[in-house]
């Protein structure tokens, strides 16, 4: 059997390397087997002689029919693509595991909560929602978070966002909303985008949209990373203990990481200079043995808590604030593995709302009712037979046993007579049991009808509440994304009719929004079901800023260096960064790196066009004298200084570097910190912590 290298982009060792040969009449030279190189075969496994020229007849004339190897491969290539997922298409997996820090036995007989100190192998997939598979990771868009646990009693798969709420109630209007978000039909964009009319047309229509939107316009629709972003199983859920009590639970990923996103100019920025940041973040991260952790959370509450809440429980559009049911810590979520492979893994992967565990329930959400047809029914189409559980992405790590046969690409085949129950062969297969799943017995009755419960009637109230609950940058974010994308609506109409239920939500904002656009006049406000409650206090819980990183750890600086830069301020700043857990990258204008003055040679990590400050989540300025001089000429250069000005970043700076800061138009300010000696590097990176000068933003406004 051909044997697998384990990196095949490693140089192969002079022991490796096959003896060479010369093939046909071009005189190209190729490498055969030899050492430990496999033989290269096709997929029936017969081995391969030449590679590099079809089989013709005459060394000009038309290729043969007869050449099996040259049909098989492009054959196979012919159908390398699947059907990428019709949402969520771009998206990037890690492995880990999850860490249960004490038994759940009181609320849940789900296996996986039983034992403290237990861990539970589990696969996450982050994605995008509306850009195909190709779109930039900095797509304004709310990000997926689906973890699948392979627990010992099967696979529970916990498909959420980094978003509590939802843009509808009922499941009926989702192919409505992804039509309108994504590309428009005629013309086929814009792509990874919601700034477009039919988007903003079908969400004006949509009151219940309205708290979303809050959502979606603010900064969580930017994160930093994957690594710094909440995830939410969005739905109210049921936990089931061993006497079969019932108590409603709503579950919480929250980054041990800290929460951070990035600002719109730089997302904008960030897709140029690098589409794949969110990915090739994790990815390094990863890689680099700084493993990210979430720690699950649970809001556990019961029917009576249910009856006495403002909003109804079974409604997707809202949350319930941590102030009225506190999120209790269950257990953690490491991610330590990369994929081997991402197609195999990230792009097979099948997660499925309906796979849950013995000890968890649905609710009668009408959203989540919908999903759980959805995920098995789209599993079909993407990865073409109903055995995509024999991929083993997708299999359980626990024993299982079923009569389910046959069918396309069947791995597992089941030895013997049986595959029917009942039956009287003795040793007849598997049985059911009453340790199965139950469903919860909830009693239901009523006629069947199709309509909307009026408990979910209200649809301004939280996302009023979501936006007084914002810090002031936030809210001014808020109002700058939308008039962003209203201004991308090319209809009039359209836009005031947005205004219309800003108006709803908090007339300071209508205004904002209403003067960015330059309305001609304030429409009325939109005609709402019931009226926005004042009386909702706000969240603090629900700010990013309110919430930010305790430290600086995970995070990147990018140093603008040149030849002559100080050697004991950069060695020094790579210490105190170090010591921080953040990576200090090197910016030069060659890639080949420079000498320091004390002559040592430094390679560089990026050239100076391929470096951007967008980046980097602080930057230094450590030019020499004639680097400086040499600087101020580069368009780059003055971006990089001009652009972590305008993103509110932490500038750490060399005294030699003040003609590039003038020529960059910058005015400094205590964002910027002088590195006269080594012994500032610590002050720089402790100002770090609170990852932006934001009032940088207040002087400049
Ligand atoms: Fe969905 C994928 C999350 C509503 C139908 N959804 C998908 C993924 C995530 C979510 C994270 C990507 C999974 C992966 O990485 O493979 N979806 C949500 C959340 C929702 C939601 C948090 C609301 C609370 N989704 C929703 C509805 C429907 C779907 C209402 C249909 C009625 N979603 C799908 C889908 C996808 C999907 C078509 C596309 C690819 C896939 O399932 O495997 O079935």
């Amino acid at each position: 059997m051909a044997k697998r290298k384990d990196d095949s982009r490693k140089p192969a060792s002079s022991a490796a390397v096959g003896a060479e040969v010369t093939i046909g009449k071009g005189g190209e030279t190729h490498q055969t087997a030899g050492g430990d190189r496999p033989v290269l075969t096709t997929q029936q496994g017969i081995p391969v002689a030449d590679d590099q020229n079809s089989l013709r007849a005459g060394v000009r004339g038309p290729t043969l029919l007869e050449d099996f190897h040259l049909r098989e491969k492009i054959f196979h290539f012919d159908h390398e693509r699947i059907p990428e997922r019709v949402v969520h298409a771009r998206g990037f997996g890690a492995h880990g595991y999850f860490e249960n820090y004490k038994s759940l036995a009181n609320v849940t007989q789900a296996d996986l909560f039983q034992r403290a100190g237990e861990k539970t192998p589990l696969f996450v997939r982050f994605s995008t929602v509306a850009g195909s598979k190709g779109s930039p990771d900095l797509a304004r868009d709310v990000r997926g978070f689906a973890v699948k646990f392979y627990t010992q009693q099967g696979n529970w798969d916990l498909v959420g966002n980094n978003i509590p709420v939802f843009f509808i109630q009922d499941a009926i209007k989702f192919p409505d909303l992804i039509h309108a978000a994504k590309p428009e039909p005629d013309r086929g964009f814009p792509q990874a985008q919601t700034a477009h009319d039919n988007f903003w047309d079908f969400i004006s229509l949509s009151p219940e949209s309205m708290h979303m939107i809050m959502w979606i316009m603010s900064d969580r629709t930017i994160p930093r990373s994957f690594r710094f972003m909440e995830g939410f199983g969005v739905h109210t859920f049921r936990l089931v203990n061993a006497e079969g009590k019932s108590t409603f639970v709503k579950f919480h990923w929250k980054p041990k990481q800290g929460l951070q996103s990035v600002v719109w100019n730089e997302a904008v920025k960030i897709n140029g200079a690098d589409p794949d940041f969110h990915r090739r973040d994790l990815w390094d991260a990863i890689g680099a043995g700084d493993f990210p952790e979430w720690e699950l959370g649970l809001q556990l509450f019961d029917e009576a808590f249910a009856e006495k809440f403002e909003f109804d429980i079974l409604d997707a559009t809202k949350i319930i604030p941590e102030e009225q049911v506190p999120i209790t810590p269950v257990g953690r979520m490491v991610l330590d593995r990369r994929v081997d492979n991402f197609f195999a893994e990230t792009e097979q992967v099948a997660f499925c709302t309906q796979n849950i565990v013995p000890g968890i329930d649905f609710s009668n959400d009408p959203l989540l009712q919908g999903r759980n047809f959805s995920y098995l029914d789209t599993q079909i189409k993407r990865l073409g037979s109903p055995n995509f559980t024999h991929i083993p992405i997708n299999a359980p790590k626990c024993p299982f046993a079923h009569f389910q046969q046959d069918g396309h690409m069947a791995m597992h085949n089941p030895k013997g007579r049986v595959n029917y129950e009942p039956n009287s062969w003795s040793g007849g297969g598997p049985r059911e049991s009453p340790q199965g799943f139950q469903s919860y017995p909830e009693p239901v009755e009523g006629p069947k009808v199709r309509a909307r419960s009026e408990t979910f009637a209200d649809h301004y109230s939280q996302a009023r509440q979501f936006y007084i609950s914002q810090a002031p940058i936030e809210q001014q974010h808020i109002g700058n994304a939308l008039t962003f994308e209203l201004s991308k609506v090319e209809t009039p109409a359209i836009r005031e009719r947005m205004v219309s239920h800003l108006l709803n939500i908090d007339a300071g904002l209508a205004e904002v929004v209403a003067k960015g656009l330059r309305l001609k006049a304030m429409p009325k406000p939109a005609t709402a079901a019931k009226p926005t409650r004042q009386d909702l206090k706000p969240s603090t819980k629900l700010s990013i800023i309110k919430n930010g990183p305790k430290s600086f750890a995970g995070r990147k600086v990018g140093a603008l260096v040149t030849d002559g830069v100080d050697a004991e301020i950069l060695a020094a700043l790579g210490q105190a960064l170090k010591a921080e857990g953040v990576t200090l990258k090197l910016i030069a204008p060659e890639v080949g790196g420079v000498k320091d003055s004390a002559g040592t040679w430094h390679d560089a990590d990026e050239k100076l066009e391929g470096g951007p400050s967008v980046l980097f989540d602080a930057v230094a300025i450590l030019p020499s004298k004639e680097g400086a001089a040499l600087l101020t000429t580069l368009p780059a250069a003055r971006d990089f200084v001009a652009d972590a000005t305008a993103h509110r970043k932490f500038i750490a700076y060399a005294a030699s570097a003040s003609p590039l800061l003038e020529k960059a138009g910058v005015a400094l300010d205590e964002g910027f910190i002088p590195l006269k000696t080594a012994a500032d590097c610590a002050g720089f990176v402790s100002a770090c912590g609170k990852i932006r000068f934001w009032d940088r933003d207040a002087a400049e406004r």
